[in-house]
């Protein structure tokens, strides 16, 4: 298996838990997406969105992080990330889903690149952005998490819910948002980051990190 991404992506930081998770090996092919080597025609020949992340895997690429998670757990049904019960994976779901389409989209580095060099903002203007859309959709998955009486995870042992979290979270403390009215999801994070899987996923420990 070869995972192509970037060590910063949330999208690839997502897959390097659940493969992790799942005690799969795998090989890491840096994209510098600083030097937009996704928009390259090469890479766009492997995945034809022009992001990251792509699995190669025995000749076949995947493209689409949360498709890529349900592929996996399907091929990989070992150490599931999506629990058994059908109410259960909707949780799962309902919440993963949340942060992937409503935080990542106005999120991602083409968004704020836009906002910056076409429509002229400035570097504060776009971190008011940014705490603005993880505040609204924080709330929302906070609430739900003490509904549920969620504690060290959200169903007891980390699956692909926790895969999207951590990345979102470790973004959100890069653009120092304020995450005092989140409890619930800052002990989740305490719980994963004590976690061998998600300590061995994070952009700070991938050799492609600049020093
Ligand atoms: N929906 C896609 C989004 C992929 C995506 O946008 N990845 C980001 C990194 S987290 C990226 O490659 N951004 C650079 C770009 O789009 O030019 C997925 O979940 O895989």
């Amino acid at each position: 298996m070869r995972l192509h991404g970037y060590w910063r992506s949330s999208t690839s930081y997502r897959l390097r838990i659940a493969l992790a998770l799942k005690g799969l090996e795998y090989e890491q092919v840096e994209v510098n997406l600083l030097g937009a080597e996704q928009r390259s025609e090469e890479y766009r020949r492997l995945n034809p969105f022009g992001g990251v992340p792509a699995l190669e895997v025995d000749g076949r690429i995947y493209a689409q992080s949360m498709a890529i998670l349900e592929w996996l757990d399907e091929r990989f049904p070992d150490r599931p990330l999506l629990p058994r019960d059908v109410e259960d994976r909707f949780a799962v779901r309902e919440l993963a889903m949340a942060i992937a389409t409503e935080l990542h989209a106005p999120l991602n580095l083409p968004v704020l690149a836009y906002l910056k060099h076409d429509l002229g903002h400035s570097q504060d203007e776009i971190d008011v952005w940014y705490r603005h859309w993880i505040a609204r959709t924080f709330e929302g998955v906070e609430a739900r998490l003490a509904q549920r009486g969620a504690g060290e995870f959200l169903l007891g042992a980390p699956g692909m819910f926790e895969c999207v979290l951590m990345p979102q979270l470790y973004n959100a403390r890069r653009f120092s948002c304020d995450l005092g009215a989140f409890p619930h999801l800052t002990q989740i994070e305490a719980a994963c980051r004590e976690h061998p899987a998600f300590a061995a996923a994070h952009p700070d420990l991938q050799a492609a990190r600049p020093s």
